[in-house]
């Protein structure tokens, strides 16, 4: 629809139907119309001895809005019966002063030219912003930063997201932050019901989760990796790379197929392909408000007040946990248990991109 909109909006414009037509007083003199030219001489004599339009082009004022100045010349050339009675005359053989008429013309075709070269760069502008499906499509040299992607052919809205664009070649879209704070206070509560958790929240630049929709319509499109980065109260780092990851549909509980790690922090989402009661792989994401753990006697995320996850029975790890300062012990805030066993975990990312164009 969006695209339909736009491309209606760069039709009307090239129509001329777009903007105001109206030229600010002082700016430049509106030449008369080729047809009152015409049509005064055409009384007198055939020659066009006032045709002066050349004179009138250059005239304008460097700098000018151009569309103003288009819209002008418009107006006040482009009414095709003007065109045909140059083109009577030219058949009669009635004298126009040739000169004049070819640097009329071959200056508004520059002008015109120039016009199409602006609207066609801009429609592909605009074209190639919609078709940033994710941060591995951005143009090539796009630094890090935030941008809006077009997520899945349905998309209806811009989904704003960060992109890091050096890690590994970049090309990642982050799709969990969890970020430093000075205070519990001041990060984002993860506490969520699924719904929050389907659509996104947060902040892309703070404390974010893009969506599992989003997660699951990216991933399934093609192949995805995935890379999780750590940093510890001490600002130590650590990092998880999973060469493979996808999450199933709503209707499969947005469960999550992850394999082939490498890194330095452990691996407490698959433990190396031994599959525990802790592993995340192959689980159901669970929220307390949707209990889709494996425990038949407790709900993970209920239970232990932290936010959603694909738990087990409950997990290894804990990215979407609360927010805790080292000060106040050790237990269940932001863990990766493969590398601070439960120290709390400063900050974490997650990120993605497909995997066919990196390797
Ligand atoms: C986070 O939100 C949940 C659910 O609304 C609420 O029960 C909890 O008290 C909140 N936690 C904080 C720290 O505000
Ligand atoms: C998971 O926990 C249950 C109950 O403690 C135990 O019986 C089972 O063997 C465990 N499964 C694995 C794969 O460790
Ligand atoms: C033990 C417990 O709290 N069970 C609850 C877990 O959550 C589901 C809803 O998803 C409830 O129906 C259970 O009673
Ligand atoms: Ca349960």
């Amino acid at each position: 629809m969006k695209l339909l909109i736009t491309l209606a909006f760069i039709a009307a414009f090239l129509n001329g139907w777009c903007c105001s037509r109206t030229v600010k007083d002082g700016h430049f003199k509106a030449p008369s119309s080729l047809g009152d030219i015409f049509n005064k001489n055409r009384k007198k004599t055939p020659v066009m001895k006032d045709f002066n339009l050349h004179t009138n082009f250059i005239e304008y004022p460097s700098g000018e809005n151009d569309l103003v100045i288009m819209n002008s010349i418009q107006e006040n050339y482009e009414r095709p019966e003007d065109l045909d009675n140059i083109l009577t005359l030219l058949n009669d053989g009635t004298g126009l002063d040739m000169r004049q008429m070819w640097e009329y013309f071959s200056n508004r075709m520059k002008r015109i030219e120039k016009r199409i070269d602006h609207v066609k760069s801009q429609t592909s502008e605009i074209l190639s912003r919609l078709s940033t499906v994710d941060c591995s499509t951005l143009a090539e040299g796009s630094p890090s930063g935030m941008y809006n992607l077009y997520i899945g052919s349905r998309a209806t809205h811009a989904v704003r997201a960060k992109c890091d664009q050096e890690t590994e070649g970049g090309g990642w879209t982050i799709i969990l932050q969890r970020i430093a704070h000075e205070s519990e206070d001041l990060a984002t509560n993860f506490s969520r019901e699924l719904r929050d958790y389907k659509v996104g929240f947060g902040d892309p630049e703070t404390d974010f989760w893009i969506g599992l929709e989003n997660v699951n319509q990216l991933s399934n499109s093609r192949d995805y990796q995935l890379r999780i980065d750590l940093e510890d109260f001490k600002g130590d780092t650590a990092f998880a790379h999973y060469e493979k990851f996808y999450l199933e549909d709503e209707s499969h509980g947005y469960r999550m197929q992850v394999s082939g790690y490498r890194g330095n922090a452990g691996d407490s989402l698959t433990n190396l392909g031994k599959l525990d009661n802790y592993t995340a792989a192959g689980m159901m994401f669970s929220t307390y408000d949707e209990d889709r753990d494996t425990s038949h006697e407790i709900n993970c995320s209920q239970h232990w007040a932290i936010g959603g996850w694909w738990f087990n029975r409950c997990s290894w790890a804990n990215l979407m946990g609360p927010y805790r300062l080292p000060e106040t012990g050790n237990g269940i805030g932001i863990n990766w248990h493969m590398w601070r066993n439960k120290e709390y975990i400063k900050a974490a990312s997650m990120m993605i991109r497909p995997t066919r164009s990196y390797n």
